[in-house]
């Protein structure tokens, strides 16, 4: 049975779904009997299924992209052709970004709209600014204690076979932040999807063979985290992991790949605070938090999902954002007027309805939503829950959904505000409302997170480093500082013996 929306989606997206991709090894298509189910989370009904790779799968990706590495002719690329091809890769993006956008849309439940220019965009954008780091990856001369007797240089080197394992919450995206700078720096890959959400790396792989890149350079293998993810994670000849997910499951990645002592980048779990103090510009900060935790559906690693409020002006914040959270147009990702979509399955929506119903069991006042939204589809109100505490569950641990948890400070206790900010295991992101410039960059600098945004919460660019301090990862994607994760450095003496 296919699902109603199909109907909505274009040509292209109908195309894709028809032509039923296997696993994508060195550069051919390979199919498999298992398979896995693709739901709309819409109507949860079955788009499509997609194989289930196992570990004889990962053995057969990885061999590949260990040749491809090992012996070229991607290894005897020059920077400049191999720069024009990750170029290339960001211009089939942008000409299919709307197909693209709808297959996230069907296959995440985001919208559309934020598909198209927030996840595709920013991903032809990312592709083209790593392009241009290909041609820029030097070494350093470095003057040693003899300089007369000694020549010194560094040279830099891709890390070589890079497995990525990504999320569901921003499929593709992640797939890019990851697969750019690897392309960009002469890596190979074997990308694992999500269970969830793994139409938009098959249409990727198919964009990858259309721009012209060697075979066995990408390579994609969908199936479980269990099987695929851990086999990547602990294979041999596999000489880095990069992942974006829960920190329970990054843990477990740590673990497996201390086998072969493979370098590891982690982007993680978070819980980030947000502190509205009352000398804000109300019209700037309540849309900003608003976005900060509603973007998305909450499915954001950066979500803002605390905030501190400075008492006096809290009863008129709560109410502005309960009105605009009221506001806000749920309905299927499909349609392009949809604010606020479904979650991305019934696991995740009853794991958000759960954290709510905690949050409301330990004594937090519902100031918005906390329903499911419909009887069809994995939707979840907006909601804010006030008057939480420091110790409860709703506090502490991510929800990943809709849900935004509000506690006030007494005004003018900067330092308890700070605090308490800083009261989580996470520090992925964080965000402070204020038109006291003094105040903003001395509470930015005390706050203990990758990315502070002011007056702003959701601060990302291709050149922006990204990251998470504590347990929200290791590592920093984007900018300079992604090349430095998928590069080795390599010091090279020269004696001067004359
Ligand atoms: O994540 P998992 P799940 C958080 C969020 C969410 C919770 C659970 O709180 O509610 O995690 O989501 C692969 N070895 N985030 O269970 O399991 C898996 O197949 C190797 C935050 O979906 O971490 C998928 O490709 N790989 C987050 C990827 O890991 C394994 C985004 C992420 O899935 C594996 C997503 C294993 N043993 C969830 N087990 C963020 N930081 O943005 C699973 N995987």
């Amino acid at each position: 049975e296919t699902t109603p929306n199909l109907v909505r989606l274009g040509d292209a997206a109908q195309a894709f779904i028809a032509r039923n991709r296997g696993l994508f090894i060195d550069g051919e298509w390979h199919q498999r009997e298992a398979r896995i189910d693709v739901l709309d989370p819409a109507t949860a009904k079955r788009i499509t299924t997609v194989a289930r790779g196992n570990a004889a799968d990962v053995d057969l990706a990885v061999a590949a992209a260990r040749k491809a590495f090992d012996e070229g002719p991607w290894a005897r690329m020059t920077p400049a052709e191999r720069g024009k091809l990750v170029w290339r890769l960001g211009d089939l993006v942008e000409r299919h970004a709307d197909e693209l956008a709808e297959l996230e849309a069907i296959d995440n439940g985001k919208p559309v709209t934020d598909a198209r220019w927030g996840d595709v965009a920013f991903s032809h954008e990312l592709l083209r600014y790593m392009a241009g780091w290909s041609t820029k990856l030097t070494g350093e001369t470095i003057p040693l204690s003899q300089p007369s007797a000694f020549h010194a240089y560094t040279l830099r080197e891709p890390v070589g076979v890079c497995a990525q394992i990504v999320p569901w919450n921003f499929s593709f995206m992640m797939a890019i932040w990851k697969v750019a700078p690897a392309l960009a720096t002469g890596c190979t890959i074997v990308l694992k999807p999500a269970e969830q959400t793994p139409l938009t790396a098959l249409r990727l792989a198919e964009l990858v063979q259309e721009a012209g890149f060697p075979d066995g350079v990408f390579n994609v293998v969908t199936g479980l985290g269990e099987e695929v993810g851990a086999a990547l994670a602990a294979h041999d000849a596999v000489d880095k992991v990069a992942f974006t997910g829960s920190t329970e499951v990054g843990k477990k990645i740590l673990d497996a790949a201390k086998g072969n002592l493979k370098k590891v980048s982690l982007e993680l779990g978070g819980k980030s605070p947000m502190i509205l103090f009352a000398d804000a510009d109300l019209d700037v900060a309540i849309p900003a938090i608003a976005s900060g935790i509603f973007y998305n559906m909450g499915q954001t690693c950066t979500a803002g999902s605390r905030l501190y409020v400075e008492e006096s002006i809290a009863e008129h914040a709560h109410e502005a954002l309960a009105d605009h959270a009221k506001g806000l147009r749920i309905g299927p990702g499909l349609d392009p007027a949809t604010q606020i979509g479904p979650l991305v399955s019934a696991e995740q929506q009853d794991k958000v309805l759960g954290y709510i119903r905690s949050g409301l069991a330990e004594g937090a006042r519902l100031l918005c939503g906390g329903e499911r939204h419909g009887e069809v589809g994995y939707f979840v109100q907006p909601t804010i829950l006030a008057e939480t505490r420091p110790d409860m569950a709703v506090v502490r641990e991510e929800i990943f959904g809709p849900v935004l948890v509000s506690s006030t400070f007494a005004d003018g206790d900067v330092a308890s505000a700070v605090r308490e900010a800083n009261n989580s295991i996470y520090g992925l992101a964080a965000s402070l409302f204020t038109q006291n410039i003094d105040r903003a960059h001395s509470v930015a600098k005390k706050i203990k997170a990758g990315t502070v945004g002011i007056n702003t919460h959701h601060v990302i660019d291709p050149a922006l480093p990204f990251g998470g301090f504590r347990q929200s990862g290791w590592g920093r994607e984007m900018g300079w500082s992604a090349i430095e994760l998928y590069t080795e450095l390599k010091s090279v003496g020269v004696a001067l013996n004359c």
